[in-house]
Order: structure tokens, then C-alpha cells, then sequence
């Protein structure tokens, strides 16, 4: 009994919640209405949470009862919606509404701007590529700008279902959300049209704040 007191204390867990956001649900008009906002964090980004909760405690109940092969078989419970609460508090702080800097490219002297000429030689290259490979991702996924720690080297990648920029090593700077529940409701089947329309809506901010923390952490 005292065991299992010391055990249960040692891996208490605190349980992820749902972000805020820094808008209000309609402030991304006409980019991306309020009710599907309002659906996609409130209802996917919610039950990504709560079944990542769920099998964060049952994975604690069993390395409690040092059921290994119960611990091991949640993996993919955990990677999956885990990933799924990663991946979506990254992209909602990748958004701002256009009449609070979205859309607002950095100056030309900031250092992430000289990294997107140095990569695409301008930042309408830089969508273009993006979007041209975000699109043909097959089924659900997000699409990424990201930074190779070792070469600080900028790179456009997608990744599949709810994988993380984690997983691969790389550091992310920039994510757009591909899952038909993402666009549906405001595009129909049309994710291209989405891609068009999310860089009014563009946090630039965030991606040049990430890119400074990336390169002062991996000099
Ligand atoms: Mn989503």
C-alpha cells in the first residue's frame, strides 16, 4: 500500500489543457469563419487533449502495476494525440487576424528574412513552394518550415497524420494544418484555395521569433 502511494505520488501528472487563444474566433474573417474556428479548437483540439490525458493515466496505472507490455502497447495512443495537442498549440500561435500584423511579412533586415531569401529568394517563392507542397500531401497532414539544428538551414517538409517536427530531429518554425477538418467547412474539398488565403492571416512574428530562439540555442 505504501508502495503504491510512493508510485502514484512519483508520477503524478498534470493534466495538458487547451491554449487559449491570443483572437477571438471570428477575428480570422474572411480567411477562416468564426464556426470553424470555434470547431476546430474547441471541439478537435479538445478531444486531442483529453484522449492524450487518458492515456498519459493509463499508461502511469500501468508502469504503476509495471505492466511493460501495456506500457509499450500505448505508444501509439500517446504519439497520436499527443502529437495532435503539439501540433495544433503550434499553428494556432502561427495565426493573427489581418487587422492585428497577419499577413505582415518581417522587415528586410531580419534575419529570418534573410534566410527565406537565401532559401527561395523572396518570400513568394517561399508560399509557393510551401503551398505547392502542402498540397499534394497525401490525406492528413501539415505542412512545416523548418530549421535543421545542425546546419540552421531552413526547410520545407510535410509530415503525416499527427507526427511531430520532434520526431524528426528538426526544429519548428512554421506549420499549416491539413486535415480536412482544418478547411472543410469554409473551402469544401478545396485545400489549395485555403493555402492561398492563410498567409493573410499569417503570424510572421511567431515564425522570426522561433527562428531567433533556434539559432541563439544551436550556435
Ligand atoms: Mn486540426
Amino acid at each position: 500500500m505504501l508502495i503504491r502511494r510512493i508510485l502514484k505520488k512519483n508520477f503524478s501528472f498534470t493534466p495538458a489543457v487547451l491554449p487559449d487563444l491570443k483572437f477571438d474566433y471570428g477575428e480570422l474573417e474572411p480567411v477562416l469563419s468564426a464556426r470553424l474556428m470555434e470547431f476546430h479548437h474547441a471541439k478537435h483540439h479538445q478531444t486531442y487533449i483529453n484522449n492524450f490525458n487518458k492515456a498519459v493515466e493509463q499508461f502511469e496505472d500501468a508502469s504503476a502495476k509495471r505492466d511493460f507490455q501495456r506500457c509499450q502497447s500505448l505508444h501509439k495512443a500517446l504519439g497520436f494525440h499527443g502529437g495532435g495537442h503539439v501540433n495544433h498549440s503550434l499553428f494556432w500561435e502561427n495565426l493573427a487576424p489581418a487587422s492585428r500584423d497577419g499577413g505582415v511579412l518581417p522587415s528586410d533586415n531580419s534575419p529570418l528574412t534573410q534566410a527565406i531569401v537565401q532559401g527561395w529568394g523572396s518570400y513568394e517563392n517561399f508560399i509557393t513552394k510551401f503551398n505547392q507542397r502542402t498540397l499534394s500531401h497525401p490525406g492528413s497532414g501539415w505542412g512545416w518550415l523548418v530549421m535543421d539544428p545542425d546546419t540552421q538551414h531552413l526547410r520545407i517538409t510535410d509530415l503525416h497524420n499527427q507526427e511531430t517536427v520532434k520526431q524528426t530531429g528538426d526544429i519548428p518554425l512554421l506549420t499549416v494544418d491539413v486535415w480536412e477538418h482544418a478547411y472543410y467547412l469554409d473551402y469544401k474539398s478545396k485545400r489549395g484555395d485555403f493555402l492561398e488565403n492563410i498567409w493573410q492571416v499569417m503570424n510572421w512574428k511567431t515564425v522570426e521569433r522561433r527562428y531567433l530562439d533556434a539559432i541563439n540555442q544551436n550556435k
